[in-house]
């Protein structure tokens, strides 16, 4: 995966901060673009999926939620240096995946409402980031296959969108290989597929140490597979412990269940310590 320079990042963060959401361009290896393709067409060949049921969720699209209890593939996706580093600065190095899904719009897809995606939360706008959402662009995303629709700045309006009500909105296009990010709080939705193509996109959702996941992935993923992943994906899926007190067992990190040394003391462990240490040191 290529390297971001620190300009790069500032520019990435400033946008979320500013406009609400920012597109890195030339962010999915090409190797492993195939890669996450030819997963989906295999899971949705093995378990016959269908098109969604929902208009809010598209009757022309494809979704397949909690991608990490079927393939390896996606296993890269949430720890994506590239994407950390910029989300890591909007909320920070605790945060979690809140969820990890394909969008796939097929022909004929209508464009969905506009929403933001943590509005469900019933905290006072604007607010502080709480969720940032990532689109990893698997075709090229054009205004006429589809491609997310976004109202800038809008992460910092007072209220939500009305459901189904129209609004101005601007098209995120982006090349195959691009990801966009943006703050849950912006209002968006995706656009209308006119196209004879699909529009094949997975959303990677992150969400703070402290805000609950969209998806129960302490559940929802086999243990033998949560327990063969790398340690900042289980730390990702809420395996950790948020300010060293949110998500212990019985004073512990959860990571012990997945075989791990825990490696830093939990909030009232580490004052406990810092009691017991000579003043200066
Ligand atoms: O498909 C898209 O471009 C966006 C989908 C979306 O925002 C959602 O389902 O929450
Ligand atoms: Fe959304």
């Amino acid at each position: 995966m290529r390297q971001m320079s620190e300009q790069e990042q500032s520019r990435h963060v400033n946008d979320m901060k500013e406009k609400g959401y920012t597109i890195l361009e030339d962010a999915i290896p090409r190797d492993l673009m195939k890669e996450l393709k030819e997963a989906l067409a295999e899971i949705e060949e093995t378990h016959k999926l269908g098109y969604s049921k929902t208009a809010f969720e598209g009757t022309r699209t494809v979704r397949i939620y909690n991608l990490l209890a079927y393939h390896r593939a996606f296993e890269k996706i949430p720890v994506s240096p590239l994407v950390l580093s910029v989300v890591e600065k909007v909320l920070d190095q605790e945060l979690q995946l809140s969820s990890l899904s394909a969008i796939c719009l097929g022909p004929d897809q209508e464009s969905q409402p506009l929403h933001g995606d943590s509005q469900m939360i019933p905290l006072p706008r604007p607010h502080l980031p709480i969720a940032v959402n990532s689109m990893w662009a698997l075709s090229d995303f054009t205004e006429e296959n589809g491609a997310t629709r976004i109202v800038p700045g809008s992460h910092l309006f007072d209220h939500n969108p009305e459901y189904d009500k129209q609004y101005e909105t601007e098209c995120a296009e982006m090349p195959a290989g691009s990801i966009l990010l943006w703050n849950s709080a912006l209002w968006h939705g995706g656009g209308a597929n006119k196209t004879d193509q699909r529009r094949d996109g997975i959303a990677c959702y992150y969400c703070a140490g402290w805000v609950r996941p969209q998806e129960n992935q302490q559940l929802g993923i086999p243990a033998d597979r949560l327990k063969a992943f790398p340690r900042r994906l289980q730390e990702l899926c809420s395996f950790s412990v948020y300010q060293g007190v949110y998500g212990h067992i019985d004073n512990k990190d959860p990571i012990h269940l997945l075989g791990r040394e825990q490696t830093r003391d939990l909030l009232w462990q580490a004052s406990e310590r810092r009691k017991k240490e000579p003043e200066n040191a």
